[in-house]
């Protein structure tokens, strides 16, 4: 159509759309479709939601990603795919001060162990400030998302983090004893969370101070159950071959983790040179009744149990499965366990339901894989439409597999049936993907998000760094459609969509919030009202600032320390209405936070440099936001 024919036939521009995009017009009716970077997004099902919103509404979904090496989790509105919050957890911000306020570093020290905190210490440090997060999962009650927190690994620091939902920072932050580089990560999914079940991925002697070195026959891995309440290691296990990923059943009985090095190789041909690796099945009960028994070796404060291949005992099972797998992933009909083969083009198909005979029976392992469909080359994860679809990532294919679960157990039972509905191209390399609630028994089967590795010409070249591509699917019909481009920054690996009505946030935060409670104590100490007063405590070689701030001043318009002392300020914001945020920044002092809504916030450091130095509020927040400032006195040691 010539664009005068356009102007002559007097066709909006969302309607030409519609009529390029495959000649499915739905222009006007406004339901099940959506204008997303210039392509009109029809849905084969009107009744759900579309891809695009108009200004001012609301997604359906939230999602939360991760970022792996950037250390920090992201909150995106899906399916449109807008960046809402950035929670920091593994790294430093600068915009929040997490890393440096104390109620930061309190939850970034606590969990780690005295080795840790001593090497750190040596080097200036209080804390890690990298981190890699792979696997952010929402904790669950009875099979399905409860809202209340998201759990994450730090595979580069051997650590797992909680963020609370209600107010959306971390609160939690635990290192694993004992496991190297906590890979794979899943909350257990029944009766509720309950446990985070964490895999160390690189094996290592069992006490590793430097006397066993280049002698891999005494290298261990590490399977950890974490008690999400408490965050505290409730017990760990020893297992034969590294750790990958992980997922648990619909049951809460068994817990699975893949190995893509069950040689314990130490380099590449070591590593791929089994045609079976293993996925290692974890007997809950068993182990809760080794550990009660004392079946154990108590190492670093945690009961360790011994689930080595050959062993025996009823604490671990190794299923052979082909080759160097990688994705875990629990399927919402409860029942099927997809284990992806990376090397293998196949995905292995465990059900839970013939689990128990591997234990009480000692049945073949291999007797719980009820199917094994090839579907493509370097299949890596798989979700769920709750229809009874998987989706696998083929990373060398470049594509997303449909494929119909009941249709792969009668074929490896040997109905000639083939599974494959159907494949789809994505731009390039998919890692994980997800589906809307697809890590749920509440699977609804509306989209799906393929995690692209690589976007090559997907977008405007910024140079040899490229970032990532995301693609929405739309997987509400048999025929797979790509009909969403996003970059990302490094590297989200995997992410959740959440139905938003779980999510519940608060908007102001509660003064009552264990968050401010060391303040608080500190206060009291002080004789000081941390609420309402505006004033500075001396304390020999330490000053406390206590100020309060409310649009658009701060407490206190100046304050003086002496040069050497170590000064700490509290603002506390008593705006409490939305969206207030305040911040408190020392220039030239490397020296700045976040204070939202009836928060506390505190900093520390020292006073040495002297002289005038501004304090600014560096957070928009009021028309007379540049005038919220004040001034910090060093008086100079020798005057
Ligand atoms: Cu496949 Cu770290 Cu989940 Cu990445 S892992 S892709
Ligand atoms: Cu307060 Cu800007």
């Amino acid at each position: 159509m010539s664009a005068e024919e356009t102007k002559r036939r007097g066709l909006s521009r969302r309607s030409l759309m519609a009529a390029t995009a495959g000649g499915a017009v739905l222009a006007g009716s406004g339901v099940g479709s959506g204008l997303l970077n210039g392509t009109l997004v029809t849905r084969a099902n009107a009744a759900t939601p579309a891809l695009n919103l108009e200004p001012g509404e609301l997604d359906p979904y939230y999602g939360f990603w991760s970022s792996g090496q950037t250390g920090e989790l992201r909150i995106l509105g899906f399916p449109s795919m807008r960046e809402l919050m950035r929670v920091p957890v593994f790294n430093r911000c600068s915009a929040t001060g997490w890393g440096q306020t104390n109620e930061s570093l309190k939850v970034l020290t606590e969990g780690l162990t005295e080795e840790t905190r001593t090497f750190l210490a040596a080097k200036g440090m209080k804390t890690y400030d990298n981190g890699d997060l792979h696997h952010p999962h929402m904790s669950f009650t009875d099979g399905t998302y409860d809202g209340r927190f998201i759990f994450a690994n730090d595979k580069a620091n051997t650590r797992v983090a909680r963020i609370r939902c209600d107010v959306m920072k971390c609160d939690k932050i635990i290192e694993i004893p004992n496991a190297h580089d906590i890979h794979g990560m899943r909350p257990q999914k029944y009766p509720r969370t309950g446990y985070i079940f964490a895999n160390g991925e690189h094996e290592a002697p069992l006490v590793n101070d430097g006397k066993v070195l280049d002698d891999p026959s005494q290298y261990v891995n590490i399977f950890t159950a974490i008690d999400g309440d408490e965050m505290k290691v409730a017990w760990q296990v020893m297992v034969s071959g590294n750790l990958d990923n992980t997922d648990c059943d619909y049951q809460g009985k068994y817990a699975f983790s893949t190995s893509y090095n069950s040689e314990m190789g130490m380099n590449l041909a070591e590593m791929t040179e089994s045609e079976l690796d293993h996925v290692v099945v974890f007997n809950l009960k068993a182990i809760e009744k080794g550990v009660a028994e004392g079946d154990v070796q108590m190492l670093n404060g945690v009961a360790v149990i011994d689930g080595r291949k050959g062993q025996n005992k009823n604490y671990t099972r190794y299923i052979p499965i082909p080759n160097s797998p990688h994705g875990v992933n629990a399927a919402p009909d409860k029942k099927h366990i997809m284990i992806a083969g990376k090397l293998s083009p196949t995905v292995s198909v465990i059900d839970v339901t013939k689990l128990d005979a591997l234990f009480d029976e000692d049945a073949d392992p291999r007797s719980c894989i009820v199917a094994e469909p090839q579907l493509g080359l370097g299949p890596l994860h798989t979700a769920f439409d709750g229809k009874g679809f998987a989706f696998t990532t083929l990373f060398l294919d470049s594509q997303i597999v449909k494929w119909d679960i009941d249709k792969a157990v009668r074929a490896y039972a040997g109905e000639d049936v083939d599974p494959i509905v159907s494949k789809v191209d994505v731009h390039y390399q998919p890692g994980h993907n997800s589906t809307s609630m697809g890590e749920t028994a509440e699977a609804d089967g509306e989209w799906l998000i393929s995690m692209n590795k690589f976007s090559k010409d997907r977008f405007l070249n910024v140079g040899p760094l490229k970032p990532e591509n995301e693609q929405i699917i739309d997987i509400s019909s048999d025929d797979m459609k790509v009909v969403h481009d996003g970059p990302t920054f490094a590297e989200p690996h995997d992410a959740i969509i959440v139905r938003s009505d779980i999510v519940n946030p608060v908007n102001v935060w509660s003064r009552e919030d264990p968050m401010f409670t060391d303040a608080y104590a500190q206060a009291k100490a002080d004789g000081v009202d941390l609420d309402y007063d505006d004033v500075v405590i001396v304390d020999g070689d330490k000053v406390r600032v206590y100020m309060t701030s409310v649009a658009p001043q701060f407490g206190l318009e100046k304050f003086t320390v002496k040069q050497g002392q170590e000064v700490t300020v509290y603002v506390t914001n008593l705006d409490d209405v939305d969206d207030v945020t305040h911040g408190f920044c020392i220039s030239n002092y490397g020296v700045a936070m976040e204070v939202a809504p009836q928060a506390t916030a505190s900093v520390t450091f020292t006073a040495d440099r002297p002289g005038v130095h501004w304090f600014y509020c560096q957070w928009f927040c009021h028309a007379l936001h540049m005038e919220m400032r004040g001034r910090m006195f060093v008086e100079p040691r020798n005057v």
